[in-house]
C-alpha cells in the first residue's frame, strides 16, 4: 500500500535482494523487478511524482532529460561511482541534487583491473579457449608464451581511490609504478610512485598502461594513434574506467599488428554494444564491466545510495553529494 508519509523512490533498474528489502522498508519504491533499461521517455514517464530516483550509470541524464523530470523530483542518486551519465550542471541548475558511490566499490576494482592485467600480459584467454576447444595437444617450452609482468613498469593514468588500489596490488608484483594525475599527490599516498607531470612522459615509460582515470570530456579518446606511438613497443594497455578514454580503432590496429602484446578491457565504448571486432582478437582479454561485481561491493553500492537518500530525506546533507 502506497504511503504517504514516505518518499516516493523511483529505482530504474532491478537492485541487489538486500538492498531491494531495505529501499522497500524505508521509501514507497517502485521497482524494476524485469531489469529492462528504459529509454529517455520511459524514465521520465515512470519518474511521474516521485521524490527521488535510484539509478545506475545505464540510464542517462543529460540536460535535456534533467530539464523534463517532474517537479517533484529532488534526488537522484546514482548507483555508480562515476557519474558522467548525468549532467551535474543542469541538475545543480534545476535544484536537483545528485549522489554517488564513492570508496566501497574502490578494492574490487582493483582486484579486477589485476585480473585484466594478467589476463592479458598471460594469454589467459587464449588459454581457456585452446583448453575448452579441446586443441590443447599437449605442453611445449613456446607455448602462449606471454609478457612477464614481475618487475616491469606500470604506468597509471589517474591516480585517484582506484588508481592507488591498483599500485598498492602492483607493488606485490615487484613493479616501479609511475603515474600521471592532474595533480601530484602527497608523498604518504605516492608511497614511491614517480610522478609524470604529463600523460605523454608517462606512456613512454609504461610497460603495462593502465587507465584508471574518469570519463571526462578532455580525456575523450585518450589512447588515439599518436599515444600508443609513444607506448613501448609490445606494452599491455588495461581499461577498468570508461570505455570511451580508448579509440577502439587505434587499440584495434594496435593489436592486431602486435605494436600492443595485449589488452586487459572491462570497459568498452559503446557497451554492451561493443565493437564486434573484439570478439576475434586473440591477444584481448574481454570482460562485461565486472569491476564492482562482488556480492559485498555491489550490497554496499545499494546501501550507499540509501544512506544518502536517507539522509536527505532526513534534512541532513547527503555524504556523497556531487551537486
Ligand atoms: C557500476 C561503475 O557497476 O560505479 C561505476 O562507476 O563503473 C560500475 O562499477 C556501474 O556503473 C553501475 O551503475
Amino acid at each position: 500500500m502506497p504511503n504517504p508519509s514516505r518518499p516516493k523512490l523511483f529505482v530504474t533498474r532491478a537492485l541487489p535482494p538486500a538492498v531491494t528489502e531495505r529501499a522497500l522498508s524505508a521509501y514507497d519504491a517502485s521497482l524494476n523487478e524485469s531489469d529492462r533499461v528504459y529509454s529517455a521517455a520511459e524514465l521520465l514517464e515512470r519518474a511521474e511524482g516521485s521524490d527521488a530516483i535510484l539509478c545506475c550509470s545505464t540510464e542517462k541524464f543529460p540536460a535535456a532529460v534533467i530539464e523534463k523530470l517532474p517537479e517533484s523530483l529532488r534526488i537522484l542518486a546514482t548507483f555508480s561511482v562515476g557519474f558522467e551519465h548525468i549532467d551535474i550542471a543542469a541538475a545543480r541548475a534545476r535544484g536537483l541534487r545528485v549522489t554517488n558511490t564513492p570508496d566501497v566499490l574502490t578494492e574490487a576494482t582493483a582486484d579486477i583491473t589485476l585480473l585484466c592485467l594478467l589476463g592479458a600480459a598471460r594469454r589467459a584467454h587464449e588459454g581457456q579457449s585452446m583448453l575448452r576447444d579441446g586443441r590443447w595437444v599437449g605442453w611445449s617450452t613456446t607455448q602462449l608464451t606471454g609478457v612477464h609482468v614481475t618487475g616491469k613498469r606500470l604506468g597509471i593514468l589517474g591516480m585517484g581511490r582506484i588508481g592507488q588500489a591498483v599500485a598498492r596490488r602492483a607493488r606485490g608484483f615487484d613493479m616501479t609504478i609511475h603515474y600521471h594525475n592532474r595533480s601530484r599527490l602527497p608523498a604518504e599516498k605516492e608511497a614511491g610512485a614517480i610522478y609524470h607531470d604529463s600523460a605523454e612522459s608517462l606512456l613512454a615509460v609504461s610497460d603495462i598502461f593502465c587507465i584508471n582515470a574518469p570519463a571526462a570530456p578532455e580525456n575523450h579518446h585518450f589512447l588515439n594513434d599518436a599515444r600508443i606511438a609513444l607506448l613501448p613497443p609490445g606494452a599491455v594497455v588495461v581499461n577498468t574506467a570508461r570505455g570511451t578514454l580508448i579509440q577502439d580503432d587505434a587499440l584495434i590496429a594496435a593489436l592486431e599488428s602486435g605494436r600492443i602484446a595485449a589488452a586487459g578491457l572491462d570497459v568498452f565504448e559503446g557497451e554492451p554494444n561493443i565493437d564486434p571486432r573484439y570478439r576475434h582478437i586473440e591477444n584481448a582479454f574481454l570482460l562485461p564491466h565486472m569491476g564492482s561485481a562482488t556480492v559485498e561491493t555491489r550490497d554496499a553500492m545499494g546501501f550507499k545510495c540509501l544512506d544518502n537518500l536517507d539522509a536527505f530525506f532526513a534534512g541532513r546533507e547527503p555524504p556523497d553529494a556531487l551537486c
